[in-house]
């Protein structure tokens, strides 16, 4: 009896240090809130992760920048400080170059070309760019496509946007892009975008629908028009070591956890879209639906000449002519 009830108690013991000795608990970021399309990408990913590898590996999710912006979270996944982190394109350009054709803008017809494009060859030997600076790219996500907000005047055409200071993403795709159109561009951190657009330091920022509603910017800002003017990737990053250290299934359930969190991460910015406009106006916005897209291209001739120069016009005519 005594005995028996050793070895149980033992083997108790035993067991609850394996489980906990073998649960690795990794941190994963992003700069928005929680209730944002972001937000459904890295809970969804933690969720999974945990389901396919018997619950071995946890993901604890962090939001709203609560870890830093952009830039500093994928530099702490780069040392390895930190594991995991979802980000937009902006600042991805400053770790790995050859991105920085994808922040073009009017590159992408709609979404539904950008995701094809991602999904495809094109966008699959772009992930594998990332493994000699020290990631692992798990997959392409999405944020969405970028609109205008400014507490001005509503901008009905590009030469509406001359002199408005604009917040920008520290990318210089973008920079060189709407400094074209006539914007005085102010590159910022995301998590510093609300309190400037609040106190007047910049006249206004581009967003996708699913941002500037996750993040209230309609409390700051008045005027929106749909321009459509860029497409904005989003990205699953890992420390290169960390998942280099998985067994071979571990990193398939990262990858497949990652696509799953894509599915959950579209599928929102899809739902944004749709009730994007009559939400923003109810929340006192006035919004111009419909631009002359072509006026802005026309405007973006140089730059895009630039761009050519830069980028190879075969790459750029690759990605536009992809179906
Ligand atoms: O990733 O910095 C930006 O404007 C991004 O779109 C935002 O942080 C969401």
């Amino acid at each position: 009896m005594k005995l028996s009830k050793l070895v149980i108690g033992l083997s108790l013991a035993v067991g609850f240090m394996a489980s906990a000795a073998a649960q690795t608990t990794m941190r994963i970021s992003i700069s928005i809130a929680q209730n944002s399309h972001q937000g459904i990408a890295i809970d969804t990913f933690a969720k999974e992760v945990e389901k396919r590898t018997a619950g071995r590996y946890k993901v604890q999710p962090f939001y709203s920048g609560s870890l830093g912006g952009e830039r500093e979270s994928i530099e702490a996944v780069q040392l390895g400080t930190q594991a995991l982190t979802f980000s937009s394109s902006g600042p991805i350009p400053n770790f790995v170059p050859e991105t920085k054709i994808l922040d073009i803008p009017f590159l992408f017809r709609d979404k539904a070309h950008a995701r094809a494009v991602l999904d495809g060859p094109i966008g699959q030997e772009m992930l594998a760019k990332f493994d000699s600076k020290g990631f692992k790219a798990l997959a392409w996500g999405e944020n969405g496509m970028r609109h205008m907000t400014n507490s001005k005047r509503s901008v009905n055409g590009p030469e509406d946007l001359k002199g408005l200071k604009m917040r920008t993403m520290e990318n210089p795709v973008h920079v060189a892009a709407y400094k074209g159109l006539g914007i005085v561009t102010t590159p910022m951190a995301f998590p510093e975008v609300f309190t400037a657009l609040q106190q007047g330091t910049v006249d206004g920022q581009e967003n996708p629908l699913s941002v500037i509603m996750a993040s209230k910017f309609d409390q700051v800002q008045k005027y929106l028009t749909l321009t459509g003017h860029v497409y904005s990737p989003g990205i699953f990053l890992m420390n290169k070591e960390a998942f280099d250290k998985l067994s071979a299934a571990d990193k398939q359930a990262f990858l497949d956890a990652a696509k799953e969190g894509v599915k959950a991460n579209r599928a929102r910015v899809d739902e944004d879209d749709a009730k994007g406009v009559t939400e923003l106006r109810s929340k006192g916005m006035t919004v111009v639906e419909n631009v002359d897209k072509s006026k802005f291209v026309a405007m973006l001739a140089p730059v895009n000449a630039e761009f050519e120069k830069q980028f190879g016009k075969a790459n750029i005519e690759r990605i536009r002519n992809y179906k």
